[in-house]
């Protein structure tokens, strides 16, 4: 049988596999695939396979120099840029002796994995989390925002949050929220593919974050992924109005109803603004604005529903014992909510179930066309959940910032009475919801 870390190729009756062998189960063999994900062969469709000799191990001289250059004292000349590490591809890479995913989060191995990173800042770098994004809930933004004011008391230049790209947006928003008057920028970078991979979108995403901070004026929270899949511009995007709309292209991150805030080109050092508001540092000591955190209520239940043909009111009372709704409206702002013909009568009770929530708790919208603001006084159908007491007419926030904001004022909020939240759900205080619908933010 194989060691561990050996490179293998094996044969079944419909496929070639070649990887890293990592171990054998009872029924299986697993490897990794140089694409960094493992899989398991079953034993009995194997016909043949063959060791291609073990992975080459760092050479230890080439081991001494990286780590000689990761521990040079700061520069003083440098900023200095904390990264923050929560999890995700991006700050990992496969171990091919051993065939796991190793978390590469000190200085030293952050410095090893982007050397380039030393050109820009000093950086200091610390784990405070390491899980896919998909895990996260409530607390761990309180975790991540408590991190965050941490590295501005010490007063570091900026902060890179490191982390998983399927929920990197719901973060982005939250912390925005969560970290009120932020005077340095805090940015999100994530990466669709691992740091190891010759494809990897990693290290252009972290440098051109750390560029940014480093030699630009924003303050803020926002993401940092790439412009295109090629490997050319990153785009620096709003916290509240960015989504990811691919599961695997690393130009997944797209603006939503929004321009992005800048372009960062790694190579030519270049930085262009694109948006109006770039969230200028305040200059002046006597404005630094005064970092206050804003925490979420770790307990708060709060439901994301998305009506649909043949819906039930049963999906809306499934939320009855919840503490606030979003619904993710229909076109311009719309449930099935009429009885129009004999198949139909279940749309009365859908909008009766709305109603019935609205007088409980906050029962807020978004579009489940993503692009776009809602408008319920245009249709009968808007018209009626306008009666029923849903709150967010004119927004034009994503259903995931609407989700986070709705939960960031229930948790900051809620003793301040309905009105109260209706108010500030419907009113822009992050940059959340456009002044005026660009047309040229969509799809773009
Ligand atoms: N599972 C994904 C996550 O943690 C991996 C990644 O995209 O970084 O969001």
């Amino acid at each position: 049988m194989f060691k561990q870390g050996e490179k293998v190729d094996i044969v079944t009756a419909s496929q070639q596999f070649k990887g890293v062998f990592i171990k054998e189960e009872k029924d299986f063999l697993i490897i990794k695939l140089s694409n960094g994900y493992n899989i398991g062969i079953a034993k009995r469709n194997i016909k043949e396979q063959k060791s291609l000799g073990m992975t080459k191990e760092e050479g230890k001289e080439e081991k001494e120099l990286k780590d000689k250059e990761a521990k040079e004292k700061p520069n003083s000349k440098l900023p200095t840029i904390a990264i923050l590490h929560t999890g995700g591809t991006i700050a990992s890479k496969v171990d091919y002796s051993t065939g796991a995913v190793i978390a590469q989060f000190t200085e030293e191995e952050i410095i090893k994995l982007f050397p380039e990173l030393k050109q820009t800042a000093n950086i200091t770098s610390r784990l405070i989390r390491n899980m896919q994004s998909e895990m996260i809930r409530l607390a761990h933004y309180n975790i991540m925002a408590k991190a965050v004011e941490e590295e501005a008391k010490k007063g570091v230049d900026g902060v890179i949050l490191t982390h998983g790209t399927d929920t990197l947006h719901y973060t982005a928003a939250a912390l925005s929220f969560a970290l009120e008057s932020i005077g340095i920028p805090v940015i999100l970078v994530g990466s669709q593919r691992s740091s190891d991979r010759g494809s990897t979108d990693a290290s252009q995403n972290l440098l051109a974050a750390a560029e940014f901070i480093a030699n630009s004026e924003f303050s803020g929270v926002a993401i940092c992924m790439h412009e295109k899949t090629a490997d050319e511009n990153c785009l620096i995007l709003p916290a509240c109005k960015t989504r990811k709309m691919h599961t695997s292209r690393r130009d997944a991150f797209r603006p939503i109803n929004a321009l992005p805030i800048a372009r960062v080109n790694v190579e030519k050092k270049k930085i262009d603004f694109i948006a109006s508001d770039k969230h200028e540092k305040d200059k002046k000591e006597k404005e630094k604005k005064k970092l206050t955190l804003k925490l979420f209520n770790e307990k708060l239940k709060i439901g994301l529903v998305k009506p649909h043909i043949h819906m039930f009111a049963s999906e809306i009372l499934a939320y009855k014992d919840f503490d606030g709704l979003i619904i993710e409206l229909l076109g311009i702002g719309h449930v099935p909510s009429m009885k129009v013909d004999e198949f139909t009568e279940e749309n009365e009770h859908i909008i009766k179930a709305i109603a019935e929530l609205a007088k409980k708790m906050p029962v807020a919208v978004a579009p489940q066309t993503i692009y776009g603001r809602i408008n319920m006084n245009v249709y009968t159908p808007g018209k009626q959940l306008l009666e029923a007491g849903v709150i967010g007419n004119y927004t034009d926030m994503t259903p995931e910032t609407a989700f986070i904001k709705l939960a960031w004022l229930l948790s900051n909020y809620e003793k301040e009475g309905k009105e109260k939240i209706k108010e500030l759900f419907e009113k822009n205080l992050r940059g959340e919801i456009s002044e005026r619908s660009e047309k040229e933010s969509f799809l773009n």
